[in-house]
């Protein structure tokens, strides 16, 4: 399977975190990339590509212009009101309270900003938008083959993360939403029907977002319930999109302590659905911080879980782009991410 990474990605590496009243060190770090790079040369999964410079133009596909202008001067701004450590916000705007649109960097910051865990460096730019980069460039490379009438799949290896962004909203190290990106690429290129299936631990709540009142892109979800877990505000199983929408979100949250087989049970039942709902092109975002020794999950899962997790997805026999996510047991990402791909390399050759 065709890879795409940009060594661009690295630029963001922010040193902390504000985590539960401490700074501990980031978790989200160039190193994770490089864990899934090893991972997929030691599995001979195929050729790894740098993306197209694509410019704007995919994420204001998918992101609100003065977003993406924030996002561009934040960190240049940043530096000369405050110094040389990276940005984070300080208070948010909360709609009983009134609101006004910010008018300095600080009130930006809240404004744009969801969470207190999400830096805004040096580099955090360019990498975001490297990152987006990868995911529109493996979409079109998706795209392409499905016009010739081969069906293909590509993996995004994507960092910083998306599945938190939405149109408007940074959080939980994500920046541009990438999932949304490649999702938004595929109907561009000529995909009637999408469907965006999150394996990450935590809820998606920004493809959610983005998605929440279209008919033409299933968001479907398997992770921690909400009621324990990041990101606590969404990712219920009442939530099922609106208006034109209505019916296109499923969420399937679930308890503490998953193990293989409950897991692969729910993922299978997640995955009738979808394919019930029909759609032209698949995009998985694909977290493996569901793994039983991932600092920020809760879940059991071991390696073992990873190979099945993949063919389970290639089961739904659809061209597909494969967008990173989460995971943040350094050393063991990148072989769960690459039997993850090459579970689904072999079932869907098989298949
Ligand atoms: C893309 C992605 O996986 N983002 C996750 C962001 C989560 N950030 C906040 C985590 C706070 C919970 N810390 C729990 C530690 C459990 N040992
Ligand atoms: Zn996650």
């Amino acid at each position: 399977m065709l890879t795409i990474f940009s060594p661009d990605q690295r630029l963001h590496a922010p040193e902390s975190e504000f985590s539960r009243g401490r700074m501990i060190p980031y978790r989200e770090t160039p190193a994770r990339a490089d864990s899934v790079l090893a991972g997929i040369v030691a599995a001979g999964l195929g050729p790894v590509e740098t993306p197209e410079d694509l410019g704007t133009g995919p994420v204001l596909a998918v992101h609100d212009a003065a977003y993406v202008d924030f996002l561009q001067t934040c960190w240049t701004r940043w530096r000369v009101e405050q110094g040389d450590h990276p940005a984070f916000p300080t208070a948010w705007p909360l709609d009983r309270l009134g609101q006004a649109p910010p008018r300095g960097l600080e009130g930006e910051l809240g404004w744009y900003c969801f969470d207190s865990g999400t830096a805004i460096g040096p580099g955090t730019w360019e990498a975001a938008l490297a990152s987006a980069h990868s995911a529109a460039t493996a979409a079109m490379r998706v795209s392409a083959g499905a016009t010739e009438g081969l069906v293909g799949a590509a993996f995004a290896l994507c960092r910083p993360p998306g599945h938190h962004a939405a149109a408007a909203m940074m959080g939980g190290y994500c920046y541009f939403n990438n999932a949304a990106i490649a999702a938004q690429t595929l109907r561009h290129g000529g995909a009637a029907k999408v469907a965006v299936v999150d394996v990450d631990f935590h809820h998606g709540n920004g493809t959610q977002a983005i998605f929440w009142t279209r008919a033409d892109v299933l968001v479907a979800s398997l992770h921690a319930d909400p009621s324990y877990a990041f990101p606590y505000y969404c990712g219920f199983a009442d939530e099922t999109g609106a208006g034109p929408g209505e019916g296109a979100t499923l969420n399937m949250p679930l308890p503490k302590g998953m193990d293989d087989a409950a897991y692969l049970v729910a993922l299978a039942t997640l995955l009738r659905r979808v394919a019930a709902h029909g759609a032209d092109a698949l995009v998985v975002s694909l977290g493996v911080d569901t793994f039983g020794k991932d600092p920020l999950s809760a879940f059991a899962l071991s390696a073992g879980a990873y190979p099945r997790i993949g063919a389970a997805l290639a089961g739904l026999g659809l061209p597909t782009v494969l967008v990173m996510e989460g995971g943040y047991a350094t050393e063991a990402t990148g072989r769960n991410v690459a039997a993850v791909l090459g579970g689904f390399t072999e079932a869907f050759t098989m298949g």
